[in-house]
């Protein structure tokens, strides 16, 4: 197969893949995906296959899914460097994904772009963005696009509990509270930006608070719970979806790994990640649906070597020419 083939093979799989969210255990399976792709950077990195930084999303596997399985391939996603999981659940493949973060041909933005900045905007996920708030913004102009032309598109705009101490996050609400912009704001409230502790950097707990200001909901979601995160999804899509405008989810959950590459988190206080571990997103899903301990394992053995099939192909891809680098600019 040449790279071409290859890479359009790759974004039917993505339509393919995402058309698969409609069955639970599809669902649980593409937790277990995420889970293993980032356990598989994590030794990529290590082994010294990835340049620069990456930032695991690990435990907070429930609310990409749940996004993905409730919005459609043309509603548009903006998310952070953090969106190796929102990327795998709306679709892009493993190989697209391991690709683009090992700066591989075969990599859903030709290896250009890297951990932070991967796309597929078959499945509506536009670049990911490694500025804090900064895909706020823009989602909320992809929102105006589908109101302007009078499709029923959305936006969903994804950013961290950090995040919601910038000032284009205060912007992005008040206009698309004005405009009643078909645009939904999900924080993903792990706790942390980069090594501080939330009560360090923001004087209030629930970050949906922050909504009452621009006079929409702001709801407080369980996000370790796949189905709580499809039901709060499902509401806000309809209200957006009727022209009512947007809604603001602060998704409560934890991320297990540090900040980013070698962070061992050590200024986490003792005990804080195993409390959370007993709340496993994949875990809870799983017990919910009746499936057994020793399925979930074989299920897990399963995923793995399909993951690690995924990165053999993305590994055998070449590094793009050092020419490209100045193609795109
Ligand atoms: C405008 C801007 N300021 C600072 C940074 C450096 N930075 C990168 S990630 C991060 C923390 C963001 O935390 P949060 O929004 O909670 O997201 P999380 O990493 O927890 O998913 C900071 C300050 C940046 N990338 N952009
Ligand atoms: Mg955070």
């Amino acid at each position: 197969m040449t790279d071409q083939t290859q890479k359009d093979f790759l974004v039917e799989e993505s339509l393919r893949r995402r058309s698969e969210l409609s069955s639970p255990e599809n669902r649980l399976d593409r937790m277990i995906e995420i889970r293993a792709v980032e356990g598989k950077l994590q030794s990529l990195f290590n082994d010294g296959f990835i340049r620069g930084s990456t930032h695991l999303s690990n435990g907070q596997e429930a609310i990409s899914v749940g996004i993905a399985a409730t919005i459609t391939t043309s509603d548009w996603v903006t998310c952070t460097y953090r969106g190796h999981g929102t990327a795998l659940s709306l679709g892009v493949t493993p190989t697209a994904v391991v690709g683009e973060i090992a700066g591989r041909v075969i990599g859903c933005v030709g290896g250009l772009g890297g951990s932070m900045h991967l796309c597929g905007v078959e499945v509506g996920l536009l670049p990911t963005f490694a500025i804090v708030g900064a895909g706020y913004p823009v989602a909320a102009g992809a929102a105006l696009t589908a109101q302007y032309q009078g499709t029923s598109d959305i936006a969903v705009a994804i950013c961290g509990d950090g995040a919601t101490n910038i000032g284009a996050f205060y912007e992005t609400l008040n206009l698309a509270s004005i405009w009643k912009l078909p645009v939904i704001f999900v924080v993903e409230n792990n706790l942390y930006g980069e090594y501080s502790r939330i009560q360090l950097t923001t004087p209030i707990e629930d970050l949906a608070q922050r909504a009452d200001s621009f006079a929409m909901p702001g709801v407080i979601v369980d996000g370790q719970d796949l189905d709580a995160v499809m039901d709060a999804m499902t509401a806000a899509v309809s209200r957006a979806r009727a022209g009512e405008g947007p809604t603001l989810l602060e998704m409560k959950t934890y991320r297990y790994s540090g900040h980013s590459r070698a962070d061992q988190a050590n200024y986490r206080p003792a005990g804080e990640l195993d409390e959370w571990l007993l709340r496993d997103p994949i875990n809870l899903y799983a017990h919910s649906l009746g499936i057994s301990d020793a399925e979930l394992e074989e299920r897990r053995r399963v995923i793995n070597a399909e993951v690690d099939m995924a990165t053999e192909v993305a590994l055998a891809s070449p590094e793009p020419p050092i020419a490209d680098l100045f193609e795109f600019v």
